[in-house]
């Protein structure tokens, strides 16, 4: 086994240890070590997804970190085929959410989800996938 150090901001570690605690985790190694296994194997499930799809993509971030909101605009712009609508809720003084409703296909919608999750300052970004076939059935008779 290999051993890294990472570094995480104090209130950050604070609720990680917390967490640990209520999961009845030994230590941070094994909390770490279940977490990033979890997160790959989202990820491999996720990326194995193919053909038409319908996504919804969901962040929040601080519209005050710089150049962030003019980034993540430009990056919808960039791929304005795949974003439906966008809405965007002013959550408080600092932070907004905002969803993305999508269409395209799916290993598309994953990159353009990846690309704004990686943003420094995006947070709690997630990206729900529908198979495009799941969601436009047509309607009987
Ligand atoms: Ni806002």
């Amino acid at each position: 086994m290999e051993r890294v150090t990472i570094s995480l901001e104090e209130t950050l570690l604070a609720e990680f240890d917390a967490f640990i605690r209520r999961k009845g985790y030994e230590n941070r190694s094994e909390a770490v070590r279940d977490l990033v296994r979890g997160r790959l194997e989202e990820d491999r499930v996720a990326e194995d997804h193919s053909g038409p799809a319908v996504g919804c993509l969901s962040y929040v971030y601080n519209h005050h970190q710089r150049e962030l909101a003019r980034r993540l605009t430009s990056t919808q712009h960039a791929h304005h085929d795949l974003v439906l609508t966008t809405l965007h809720v002013h959550l408080d003084h600092d932070n907004c959410l905002e969803v993305a409703i999508l269409r395209g296909e799916a290993g598309d919608l994953q990159h353009f989800a990846e690309e704004t999750m990686a943003e420094t300052g995006v947070r709690h970004g997630q990206l729900h996938l529908l198979p495009a076939a799941l969601v436009a059935k047509p309607k009987p008779g």
